[in-house]
């Protein structure tokens, strides 16, 4: 194909396979009509890329459907199954619908695979275990089959040959971890040959479905994070691809049919090239037929690369991972130059894709009514972008002229957003233009603990929660209604107020020290900061896959940042004014913020974060004057926009941390400054942690049993900690007992001084039975420790 894209937002334009899937799990479907639905959606999305302008016939629409992960699709692929799953599986070892979702949610005490960030997106994939015994072969042809009901539809309508797109079999071992009893020293890695006959058998099958190409992906070749060094890499992805591109015949040979489909594969999310190694040589050095490397995070690379002319190289000129239109123009230019002969990079033949799947952008523009239309036209969602390959195939192949008005359509799209009121607001530029180091330093910690002590007078081992309280369906209901304009304001204010009241109540009467007013009014804290703030606008179908049935709208940041009017003071000035007790004003902070958000391409990351941070900033000045004595910040996305080469590292952490400070440097000295980070696993950011320099650092830290608090103090970490004492990702209520043993776990590995007693996380998707037992044991248990210092 001359144009393509990576993959496809699978979960439908108005969430259908989310629904489907939901009502299936809740039992009011059946496993065969949420296939169906399944079928529905997978032929509808084939024929719009049709329609939008690949081509049907030449495995230019990307078969990336999903009922739930494409990791897990692999798993199931390959019969990867971890023991404890074993009896769900049929004779062959082929995973059924319902256990394939067993696999992905837990059941009883079987617990789910563990979920993690995919590179550095949104995006969360259930991680593989395998073990050296762990069964793999070649155990569900699922892909055969969606290939072949879409090159031959049973509706007899238009056929689309697609290109079944499958995670790499390096990259699928590399994201594993070992399962549980693997000796020492086992690698998943060491699976390699296992898999890859597997896929080889894979290959073989699409072949004999007549599927003309594969897509096979590899991100793991643009990061250094996965602990294992590029010449392993290099072995392995050279071991894989001789296996399945060199040995396996990509044509028939006369009676003798191919034993494979055309391979591209694919290396999305970054460069292939760092100082730990060439992966583009690598890739090229390969009997792969096509390349597809990521132009948009990576460099365009200086040519020519051995073995590449004798392949396709897949351009990713188009972002997958933001929402902006592209500067078509300046694409052509890239493309013109990798195409001139003698120059670029010396493909055999040169194709226009996108960096990365479209699975991180919502689906349509079109489909946003609550846009400005001059906002409107600087986007491009899913369906925009396809537009945008096929537009850039054409110029290349037909010339400038054959897409000139497309081309003077994108540029003046790009003017007008450069030069529209609001993009770039002197005000807030000379504000951060004026920044100093200053802006981030506080008092020194003694004298801040000091004047906090004298105000709060806590007593030692305060007990408090992270912020959320259970979002019950009546305060759901109460918001959307307010939202859709059936509640007035001063209902939805009276209701709010109720609520806030309630959870105060509730925390006097358990004993907690520092209370919180509960977040009712929030739904997506992004989302909901994003709603105030000046420089953000909000979708209504933006949804994109979080994980799973789970969708995100991610707020699109595209102006200069500011904030018009206070975020946060009324409801916590509220909840301060029912009781004695300090109350904790809840913001997220500008890290996350960002993190969560399409941030704009026009203005380096750091500079748009001081942005946030001076609203933030602002905001604490604000919640001060309402008589606020504590205030978090949360950042519980600081590790996730870690970028993926090391090297980037240490600017990543600069202006992370700095915006952080600044955020929170204008607090009083008196004033408590807190934080939360939803993970326990510091790794390449516990210097960061300490930077940060908040009084109060609250952590996940149950289920690793408090393993994070050694570590921080041998870190030189000497301020606040609250590390979990107990999980609030299930239902189940802790002991008086273990969360006794926690907490003096916690108050033998560190100060006891420094110590907090809190959950793990807000308690948001909680029940309120639970939550009142959970946290009536913490409070009991962080008594009983108490009177032991
Ligand atoms: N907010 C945003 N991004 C996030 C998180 C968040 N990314 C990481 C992590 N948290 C992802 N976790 C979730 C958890 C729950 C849901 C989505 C992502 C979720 N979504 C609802 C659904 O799909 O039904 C819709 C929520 C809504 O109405 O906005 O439950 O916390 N931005
Ligand atoms: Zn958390």
């Amino acid at each position: 194909p001359n144009a393509t894209v990576l993959g496809y937002p699978r979960i439908g334009r108005r969430r259908e396979l989310k629904r489907a899937v939901e009502s299936f799990w809740a039992g009011r479907t059946t496993a065969d009509e949420l296939e169906a639905t399944a079928r529905d959606l997978r032929l509808a999305t084939a024929r719009r890329l049709v329609d939008l302008g690949l081509e049907a016939g030449t495995a230019a629409v990307p078969g990336s459907f999903s009922y739930y992960d494409q990791v897990l699709d692999a798993v199931a692929l390959l019969g990867a199954v971890p023991d404890r799953f074993a009896g769900l599986t049929t004779d062959g070892g082929r995973l059924p619908l319902d256990a394939y979702f067993t696999v992905a949610r837990g059941e009883g005490d079987n617990a789910p695979l563990e979920m993690t960030k995919w590179f550095d997106t949104n995006y969360h994939y259930l991680v593989p275990e395998i073990g050296p015994d762990t069964p793999i072969g070649y155990t569900d042809d699922r892909a055969v089959r969606e290939f072949t009901e879409l090159a031959n539809p049973a509706d007899g309508g238009q056929a689309v040959v697609t290109r079944p797109a499958f995670v790499g079999p390096v990259t699928f071992l590399l994201l594993s971890k070992p399962a549980d009893g693997s000796p020492e020293g086992f690698r998943p890695l060491d699976r390699l040959d296992d898999v890859v006959a597997a896929y080889a058998d894979l290959l073989r099958a699409l072949a004999a479905a007549g599927a003309p190409w594969v897509q096979l992906d590899e991100p793991a070749l643009v990061t250094d994070l996965l602990d294992v060094p590029f010449d392993e890499v290099a072995d392995a992805v050279r071991r894989a691809y001789t296996a399945l591109a060199t040995e396996l015949s990509p044509t028939a040979d006369g009676d003798t049919p191919a034993q494979r489909p055309a391979i591209l594969v694919t290396a999305p999310y970054g460069d292939l090239r760092s100082d730990a190694g060439d992966g583009l040589a690598l890739l090229a050095g390969t009997d792969v037929e096509a390349v597809a490397i990521d132009l948009v995070r990576g460099a365009v690379p200086a040519g020519p690369v051995p073995g590449l002319e004798n392949k396709t190289l897949v351009a990713g000129v188009i972002d997958g991972h933001n929402i902006w239109r592209a500067d078509l123009d300046a694409r052509l230019s890239t493309l013109e130059g990798l195409a001139a002969p003698g120059s670029g990079l010396g493909a055999g033949a040169l194709a226009v894709g996108t960096s990365t799947s479209l699975l991180h952008v919502p689906h349509d523009v079109a489909d946003e009514p609550r846009l400005g239309e001059d906002l409107k036209s600087w986007l491009a969602f899913a369906d925009q972008k396809v537009g945008e390959v096929a537009t850039l195939a054409t110029g290349l192949a037909e010339g400038r002229a054959a897409v000139a008005d497309r081309l003077a359509e994108s540029t003046a799209a790009v003017r007008s957003r450069a030069a529209a009121p609001g993009v770039v607001v002197p005000e807030v530029r000379e504000r951060t233009a004026a920044l100093t180091p200053a802006d981030g330093e506080r008092a020194p910690y003694a004298e801040r603990a000091a004047a906090q002590q004298a105000r709060l007078n806590l007593p030692p081992l305060p007990t408090t929660t992270i912020g959320s309280f259970p979002q019950t369906s009546e305060i759901r209901s109460t918001r959307a209604a307010w939202v859709r304009g059936e509640l007035s304001d001063a209902d939805y204010t009276a209701a709010m107020r109720a609520e806030i009241a309630s959870t105060v109540a509730l925390q006097e009467e358990l004993g907690l020290d520092v209370l919180v007013h509960g977040e009712p009014e929030r739904n997506d804290m992004v989302q909901y900061f994003a709603e105030q703030l000046d420089g953000f606008a909000t979708t209504v179908n933006g949804w994109v896959q979080s994980y799973g049935s789970r969708c995100v709208r991610p707020p699109i940041l595209w102006g200069d940042v500011s904030r018009p009017a206070p975020l946060t003071v009324e409801w916590t000035a509220y909840a301060a004014s029912l009781t004695d007790k300090p109350v904790k004003g809840m913001l997220t902070g500008p890290v996350t913020i960002l993190a969560w958000s399409f941030v704009r391409d026009d203005l380096p990351l750091g500079d748009t974060a001081d942005q946030v941070a001076l609203a933030l900033r602002d905001e604490v000045t604000d919640l001060e004057a309402a008589g606020i004595g504590v205030v978090q910040v949360d950042e519980p996305a600081l590790r996730e926009l870690l970028p993926l080469r090391r090297a980037a590292h240490p600017g990543y952490l600069d202006w992370s941390v700095r915006s952080f400070r600044l955020s929170t440097a204008g607090a009083d000295t008196a004033t408590q400054v807190h934080t939360h980070l939803c993970y326990s696993e510091f790794g390449q950011v516990i210097g960061a942690i300490d930077g940060l320099d908040a009084d109060v650092t609250s952590v996940e830290a149950a289920r690793s049993r408090m393993e994070i608090v050694p570590e921080l103090a041998d870190a030189g970490y000497g301020r606040g900690i609250g590390p979990g004492v107990y999980d609030i990702h299930s239902p189940r209520v802790p002991s008086v007992d273990e969360v006794t043993d926690l907490v003096e776990l916690a108050a033998k590995s560190i100060d006891p001084r420094l110590v907090w007693v809190n959950p793990d996380c807000g308690l948001k998707t909680r029940a309120y039975a639970e939550t009142k037992e959970s946290l009536a044991n913490l409070v009991t248990a962080a008594r009983t420790v108490r009177a032991t210092l």
